[in-house]
């Protein structure tokens, strides 16, 4: 059993009141809180060890290398990647995802080639492929979902043909909360030679994940909603891949040797790390990961389960409310609309009680337009919230409801 109250009393920010009301932090899926062994690490990183990484001789830069070189060490282990030089540092999900399309994208898709999304991705997963089809020629596929927000496996599976270069598909959905089928994408799509790429950026918090296992060709991820901080990412990638890769940036930390004729790059990962990374980031990334490894995926996963059960039968119960997205795989988040109350009310008026929702299209406007609703307001649940804070949001969606009446 997860001792709650132990788990809230790491996470310093909860403990506050806004407007007179203890804070109920119900947006974990645009950022989760940070516990105090990530803010202390990133501390101590400033107050005893902060120099530039892979350039000094002094000590603290050693010091500094060394940390920002084990945080690598530590994302490798969680993800299981095959070793440390498949583990490339980006600001997060959306530089990755670009970095793929430019560098992988610009050398590998043509005029006449497919690259195909689904109908449920956040727009880094849509607009970097849209410009990389737009420049090169090649067509943009999107398979369709259903009513409850499901990917339909049957017509993502007739999309696929010998023109598919790459599938790029999200883990978990931010707008509905949906859990992909990836191991059967992986599979179909590697069966007519494509790459595959899965947006991990909900996924990596709430699941366990193996590269290795998936066989995917490239997994990327967000540590800020990990626990981590923002600005850092990750890009893990098969490393035959990564090498046959141009570089996406240049700069300093990415060659071995220049000279005004031609530039010699360095290996991996360092490749596509030009220039001084986010230390400190990285640094937190690590403590991040270590703060999830210290609970595990079972338990993490037994108590989402739970309070995302509690918030569904709630929302059942709840006249006037109609949830957008109801997958039989689904993670914690309760997107939904009132008949009464735009979103956008209902996310100032909850906000009044100490509430944080998100309200919005969640960077997915596609999943919008295809439930033809304008936005949804989203409470998105994490290992620190409990059942006594959902009913706190439904007391909030009352009253919302009582004033719009
Ligand atoms: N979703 C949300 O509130 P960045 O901003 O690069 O860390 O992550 C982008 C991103 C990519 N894919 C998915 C599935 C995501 O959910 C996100 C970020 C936040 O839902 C902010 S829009």
């Amino acid at each position: 059993m997860m001792d709650i109250t132990k788990i809230r009393a790491d996470f310093p920010i909860l403990n506050q009141q806004l407007y007179g009301k203890p804070l109920v932090y119900l947006d974990n899926a645009a950022t989760t809180q940070k516990p105090q062994s990530v803010i202390d690490a990133i501390t101590h990183y400033y107050e005893c060890d902060n120099a530039n990484v892979h350039r000094g001789v002094h000590a603290l830069s050693e010091r500094a290398t060394a940390d920002y070189e084990g945080a690598r060490k530590i994302i490798a282990g969680f993800f299981n990647a095959r070793s440390e030089r498949e583990v490339i540092f980006t600001r997060g999900t959306t530089e990755a995802i670009n970095l793929i399309a430019s560098s992988w994208g610009g050398a590998n898709i043509r005029a006449g080639d497919e690259v195909v999304i689904t109908h449920m991705e956040h727009h880094s997963n849509i607009v970097p492929w849209q410009m990389l089809c737009k420049h090169v020629g090649a067509t943009l596929k999107v398979a369709p979902i259903n009513d409850a927000g499901e990917l339909i496996i049957e017509d993502f599976d007739a999309l696929l043909s010998e023109r598919t270069k790459l599938v790029a598909v999200v883990h978990m959905s931010n707008a509905l909360g949906t859990i992909n089928p990836i191991e059967h994408i992986i599979e179909k799509a590697h069966a007519v030679g494509a790459k595959v790429l899965i947006d991990g950026a909900q996924a990596a918090a709430h699941l366990a994940v193996d590269v290795q296992a998936l066989d995917c060709d490239f997994y990327v991820t967000s540590a800020h909603k990990m626990y981590g901080p923002t600005g850092i990412g990750v890009l893990i990638g098969k490393e035959a891949i990564l090498d046959a890769m141009p570089p996406y940036q240049g700069g300093g930390d990415m060659i071995r040797m220049v000279t005004f004729e031609k530039t010699e790059y360095n290996d991996l990962p360092y490749k596509f790390e030009a220039g001084t990374p986010h230390i400190s980031g990285a640094i937190g990334f690590g403590k991040a990961i270590e703060y999830i490894q210290g609970i595990g995926f079972e338990a993490i996963a037994k108590r989402e389960q739970e309070l995302l059960a509690y918030a569904t039968a709630r929302a059942n119960g709840f006249d006037g409310l109609r949830q957008i997205g109801t997958a039989r795989e689904k993670a914690c988040v309760l997107s939904f609309v009132l008949d009464s109350v735009h979103p956008h009310d209902l996310g100032t008026i909850v906000d009044r009680e100490g509430v944080a929702i998100r309200a919005g299209h969640h960077c997915a406007m596609p999943v919008m337009q295809f439930f033809k609703v304008p936005a949804t307001a989203r409470a998105s649940f994490s290992i620190y919230n409990t059942e006594a804070e959902v009913d706190v949001l439904f007391n909030a969606l009352k009253k919302a409801q009582d004033i719009f009446a």
